[in-house]
């Protein structure tokens, strides 16, 4: 009897995720006719234009990995996209350096296969097109991972010095490392700074933060937390380039990070 009742629960389980499966698939599709049903009433063309992962994880593929976007008015790049998040900086081991100039930043570095900066121009072209959230991931030298969520992200064009204007901390266990600093005045908030790079200084520091750290950043007086930052290998080194204070208190040298957008 035991043996029956122990087979039934196994069954009746696997049918539970078989279930959820299918209203997974069937919410994705309910989705996508209600799209098809927008760009009928548009009279645009389907499948319409894929502008972020957002629209690679509805239209394409929902892998992770790297896909070719094209944001409205703006020009095609090829992108990492996880569960609809557009990465747009990752950094997993150090082997490409963020110590780079304006016109590197403007255009992007790395690969998007692993470490990468998308571009300011590109993140620009993406931003501005929607509304977004952005998601904060960081890892430790130990294993551990935590992120931080802010409910809008946005950056201005190269005549805006590529501002940057941030919404409100959400959630995550990282917890503010952009902007908690305003009530205890450490480094100062990167919401409304302009991006500074080695060559363009537009911190609010006295010196040029971007060269003293050695990455390119919205950098205030001068920061409270910066993934752009020098990495350093081994893990408890004494570093406070490539950091978020209020997960791991300054000068602990972060292992890996990622930043990443989505359509709230
Ligand atoms: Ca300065």
């Amino acid at each position: 009897m035991d043996k029956q009742m122990s087979i039934l629960k196994r069954q009746l389980q696997t049918e539970r995720l078989r279930r959820n499966k299918l209203e997974s698939q069937l919410r994705g599709q309910t989705r996508a006719i209600h799209r098809y049903r927008q760009v009928c009433r548009k009279n645009e063309t389907y499948p319409p234009a894929i502008r972020d992962c957002q629209d690679v994880y509805e239209y394409i593929s929902r892998k992770h990995g790297v896909f070719e976007i094209q944001p409205k008015n703006g020009p095609k790049m090829s992108v990492f996209c996880e569960d609809g998040w557009t990465v747009f900086q990752s950094r997993e081991d150090g082997s490409v350096t963020f110590d780079r100039d304006w016109e590197e930043y403007k255009h992007g570095f790395g690969k998007p296969s692993a470490e990468y900066w998308l571009g300011n121009e590109n993140i620009h072209y993406v931003s501005r097109q929607k509304s977004y959230k952005l998601m904060v991931e960081l890892g430790d030298w130990e294993g551990r991972s935590a992120n931080a969520i802010y409910d809008s992200f946005k950056i201005e064009n190269e005549q805006g010095f590529y501002r940057l204007h941030l919404g409100k901390f959400v959630t995550g266990a990282a917890r503010d490392g952009l902007r908690f600093h305003e009530s205890i005045g450490h480094g100062g908030s990167v919401n409304g700074m302009a991006f500074s790079t080695r060559d363009r200084d537009h911190d609010k520091s006295s010196r040029n933060c971007a060269k003293l750290y050695n990455g390119g950043w919205w950098y205030n007086d001068c920061f409270w937390s910066n993934l752009n930052g020098d990495y350093v290998y081994k893990g408890g080194v004494f570093s406070d380039k490539f950091t978020w204070f209020p997960w791991k208190m300054n000068h602990y040298s972060l292992k890996t990070s990622k930043m990443k957008l989505k359509p709230t």
